[in-house]
């Protein structure tokens, strides 16, 4: 169990390779940021895609010294995208990330059926956070790509994330299915989808995990406030992944974290890769946790 996103820093200390990272529309201060203090850890080796002027104009005012970094030059940003994600899947880089561009436009590119990253897998977002008042880190889908999950869509979302924790060590991790009450209610599609991934759990249909709800996000978080409602449930308090109900819940709540002091990492899961896919207002170091969980 982890406890924090140092924990992720130490675990990729003792079994790690060194991989190939590739910035697509590299020109962002954060990334480079980010993407050079990885470099320097021994985590990554650096690829930079986008307009080469800007690139090195970023890399000169911040004293990074990339005499030794390939840096692709691209005309826009569907070009570094269309690179980045070619080098990728010819397996000239193991790892694709974000920099200065929209999510649609990558997302865009890694779906692409000629030269993109999809399997037969749903792609979905990943998050883990670390926040003062909770005794773990909480693993938080999907904040970022599947806009309005149903219910096969929701299991995809849930198994891509237990299998990544299951990968990491977690055997059972516990998942709370997120809604605004904790009872089902019928004209709350939330409710009636998280009953069900709950019995799918129970019968194996989603295996390796443990599944409850529907939770509101404070039962989820603390078995105080389950018990006080008289909740009997082994997820409640202790949920090691949230599944948020649609991407407006799920991004509004990474926001909220991100902008009130939890520290932050996210990835793509699914994916022939693992993507860091973080929102370009996130800071340097939410950039460097997830290049990390990605390494990871
Ligand atoms: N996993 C695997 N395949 C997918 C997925 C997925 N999650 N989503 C779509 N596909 C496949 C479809 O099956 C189809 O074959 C092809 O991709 C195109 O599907 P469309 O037409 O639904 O895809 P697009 O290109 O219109 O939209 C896909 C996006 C991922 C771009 C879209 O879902 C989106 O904009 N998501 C939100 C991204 C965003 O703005 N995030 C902001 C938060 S930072």
């Amino acid at each position: 169990m982890l406890k924090k996103i140092s924990d992720i820093h130490i675990k990729i200390q003792k079994n790690q390779a060194l991989k190939k990272l590739v910035l697509a529309s590299a020109s962002d201060e954060h990334s480079i940021d980010a993407v050079f203090h990885a470099y320097k850890k021994n985590i990554i080796i650096p690829v930079l895609v986008g307009n080469e002027t800007e690139i090195k104009q970023i890399c000169i005012s911040n004293k990074y010294d990339f005499e030794n970094i390939e840096i692709i030059h691209a005309n826009d940003k569907q070009e570094a995208v269309k690179i980045s994600v070619e080098m990728v899947r010819n397996g000239k880089a193991d790892i694709l990330m974000k920099g200065n561009v929209s999510s649609s436009i990558l997302l865009k590119g890694v779906l692409n059926k000629e030269y993109g990253l999809k399997t037969e897998q749903l792609l979905s977002h990943f998050a883990i956070a670390e926040l003062k008042n909770y005794h773990k880190l909480i693993g938080i889908t999907d904040v970022a790509m599947n806009i309005a999950p149903d219910i096969n869509e929701k299991s995809n979302i849930v198994s891509n994330a237990v299998k990544f924790l299951n990968k990491i060590g977690y055997k059972k991790p516990k998942v709370a299915v997120i809604a605004a009450v904790e009872t089902v209610n019928e004209k709350m599609q939330a409710t009636v989808d998280a009953a069900i991934l709950s019995k799918m759990a129970d019968r194996k249909q989603i295996p390796n995990c443990i599944i409850d709800g529907p939770l509101a996000f404070d039962n989820a978080m603390s078995k105080e406030s389950a018990v006080h409602k008289g909740i009997d449930s082994d997820v409640a308090g202790d949920a090691d992944i949230l599944l948020m109900p649609n991407i407006e819940a799920g991004n509004v709540l990474y926001k909220s974290l991100t902008y009130t002091g939890a520290k932050i990492a996210a990835i793509l899961l699914g994916a022939s890769a693992p993507i860091v896919l973080t929102s370009r207002s996130d800071s340097e170091e939410t950039k460097l946790n997830s290049i990390i969980l990605a390494a990871l």
